[in-house]
C-alpha cells in the first residue's frame, strides 16, 4: 500500500484528535509535535509494511531499553545531530570559532569536587595504566585568558567505567571528576590514570540494537570537559585519543575534528597539551548549562589536589 493512506481523511481525524488538536486545553506546541511524531509513526509502519508483531516487538524494546536511552541516543547519531544542528544555526547567526562543541553523553555526575591548582583526578588504585598529564589554557575569541572558568573533567578508568555508574561498585564517588577553578592566566593542569575506551553493556539494549545493525558498541578512550564562566557561552566538549583504534570509528559520533590530539607517549606517561577557545555569551541562557537531566551526587570532603 502507499503511504499516501495516512493522508485519507479518517486518518487525518485520528491525528487531529489524538493529538487534542481542536482541544482549548494543553500545549499548542506539544500537540503540533505530537501530531507529526504519531503521523511519522503511521508513515513507517505502511512504508515498511510493519507487521502487528512488529510493531509490538519494537514497544517492547522501547520499554525494556528505558534505563539505555543515554546510550541509544548517540548510538544511533541523534546526539550527534543536536550538535550538527546547533552548529548550523549558529553558522545562520554567524556565531562561529572556539571549540568545537560534542556529545555530553550520558556519565556526568554534578557535585564533584572543586579544586584549584595542578590537580590529581583519580583517587582510587588502578593497577598498570599510563599516568596522563594534561595542560593548556581557556581563552576567549580575541585571545584574552578566560576570568573564573571552571573545568569540569570526567573520564573512565582503565578498565572503560565511570564511577558512580560502575557496575563493579569498585570506585569511589569522584574518582576521576573534578570541577577545576582556573587562576586569573586560565591555565589548567591535571594528571589522572589513563582512561580506556567505553564499551556499551554487553547484551544490553544498546549492544543488542548495535549487533542488529551489524555495528559495535565501542568508544576510543577521551576525556569530557564542560567549561563555563561568567560571560561566555558554557562549552560541553570531549577529546579523543587520536591514538586509540577506534579513534576513527567511535559508536556515539562524537570524535570531530579538532578534538583528536594524540597523546605524546614516554615511558609510563601520556602527554596532551590542549588548547580551549570559548565564544562570548550573548546572553543569560548561554552561560548556562543545557537541561538535561544529569546525575548527581553529595559533594565530598575536600580529598588530595595534587
Ligand atoms: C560514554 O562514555 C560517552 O561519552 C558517550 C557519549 C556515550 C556512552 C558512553
Ligand atoms: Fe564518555
Amino acid at each position: 500500500m502507499d503511504v499516501s493512506f495516512v493522508k485519507t481523511p479518517e486518518i487525518q481525524q485520528l491525528l487531529d484528535r489524538a493529538a487534542g488538536v481542536n482541544e482549548s486545553g494543553g500545549s499548542p506546541r506539544l500537540k503540533a509535535i505530537m501530531r507529526d511524531l504519531t503521523e511519522s509513526v503511521m508513515e513507517l509502519i505502511v512504508r515498511h509494511d510493519i507487521s502487528e508483531s512488529e510493531f509490538w516487538l519494537a514497544m517492547k524494546y522501547l520499554s525494556d531499553s528505558a534505563g539505555e536511552i543515554g546510550l541509544i541516543v548517540p548510538g544511533i547519531g541523534l546526539e550527534h545531530f543536536l550538535d550538527l544542528y546547533m552548529d548550523a544555526k549558529d553558522a545562520e547567526a554567524g556565531l562561529t570559532g572556539g571549540t568545537p562543541r560534542t556529545i555530553e553523553g550520558p556519565l556526568y555526575v554534578a557535585g564533584a569536587p572543586l579544586v584549584e591548582g595542578n590537580v590529581n583526578l583519580s583517587v582510587d588504585e588502578d593497577e598498570g595504566t599510563t599516568v596522563l598529564h594534561m595542560t593548556g589554557h581557556v581563552t576567549g575569541p580575541d585571545g584574552e585568558a578566560v576570568q573564573q572558568a571552571i573545568v569540569h573533567v570526567w573520564h573512565a578508568n582503565s578498565k572503560g567505567w565511570y564511577s558512580h555508574f560502575d557496575p563493579t561498585g569498585e570506585q569511589t564517588p569522584f574518582n576521576n571528576r573534578r570541577r577545576i577553578k582556573l587562576g586569573k592566566d586560565g591555565r589548567y593542569a591535571f594528571h589522572s590514570k589513563q582512561p580506556s575506551g567505553y564499551s556499551v553493556p554487553p547484551g544490553g539494549s544498546t549492544d543488542q540494537l548495535m549487533q542488529a545493525l551489524g555495528r559495535h558498541g565501542n568508544r576510543p578512550a577521551h576525556v569530557h570537559f564542560f567549561i563555563e564562566a561568567p560571560g561566555y557561552r558554557t562549552l560541553t566538549t570531549q577529546i579523543n585519543f587520536g591514538d586509540d583504534p577506534f579513534a576513527e570509528d567511535d559508536f556515539a559520533f562524537g570524535t570531530r575534528e579538532g578534538l583528536l590530539p594524540v597523546p605524546s607517549r614516554q615511558g609510563d606517561s601520556a602527554y596532551i597539551q590542549f588548547n580551549f577557545q570559548m565564544q562570548r555569551a550573548a546572553d543569560d541562557s548561554d552561560e548556562r548549562f543545557s537541561s538535561r537531566a544529569r546525575a548527581e551526587a553529595e559533594p565530598q570532603p575536600e580529598t588530595e589536589t595534587a
